[in-house]
C-alpha cells in the first residue's frame, strides 16, 4: 500500500473557520476524510504546523519511507531555504500544492524556494489541488 503525507504549514489550521472567500469554507479535516473515502487504497496520512521546525522534522521523519509528500507550506513556500534544504535532503518526492493562485496575489507570493526542489507544482484550484497532487503519485 502506497504511504503519502499531507503536510500543511502555518495558519492552514484556519481553513474553512476565516477568509472563506479566498480559502473556502471547508475546514482540512473535513476535507482530508473525503480524501480518505476517494483514495481507500492508500496510506494517506496528515500533519500541519505553525512551526518551521516540526515542517522540517516531519519531512526528515516520512522522507526515507513514504512514496510522496503533498506539500502546502503556506507563507514559508515563500521565506524558507530551510525547508528547501530538507526537501533536497530526502529521498521521497514532493508535490506543491496553494489553494489560492498565488500568481494572481500580492507579488512576495510569486516565488517559491519550494518549486524547484518539488517534482511539480498545483496552485490555485482550491482543495482539489491536494486530490491531483495525489492522483499525479499514483
Ligand atoms: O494558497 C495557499 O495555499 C497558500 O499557501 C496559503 C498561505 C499563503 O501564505 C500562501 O501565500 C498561499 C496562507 C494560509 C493561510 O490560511 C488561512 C486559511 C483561512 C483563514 C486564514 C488563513
Amino acid at each position: 500500500m502506497k504511504k503519502i503525507l499531507i503536510i500543511n504549514g502555518p495558519n492552514l489550521n484556519l481553513l474553512g473557520k476565516r477568509e472563506p472567500e479566498i480559502y473556502g469554507s471547508q475546514t482540512f479535516e473535513e476535507y482530508f476524510q473525503s480524501l480518505q473515502a476517494i483514495f481507500p487504497d492508500i496510506e494517506l496520512h496528515y500533519f500541519q504546523s505553525n512551526h518551521e521546525g516540526a515542517l522540517i522534522d516531519k519531512i526528515h521523519e516520512v522522507g526515507f519511507s513514504f512514496d510522496g509528500i503533498v506539500l502546502n507550506a503556506g507563507a514559508y513556500t515563500h521565506t524558507s531555504v530551510a525547508i528547501a534544504d530538507a526537501l533536497s535532503g530526502v529521498k521521497t518526492p514532493a508535490i506543491e500544492v496553494h489553494i489560492s493562485n498565488v500568481h494572481a496575489r500580492e507579488a512576495f507570493r510569486h516565488h517559491s524556494y519550494l518549486s524547484s526542489r518539488c517534482k511539480g507544482v498545483i496552485v490555485g484550484l482550491g482543495l482539489k489541488g491536494y486530490e491531483l497532487a495525489i492522483k499525479a503519485f499514483l
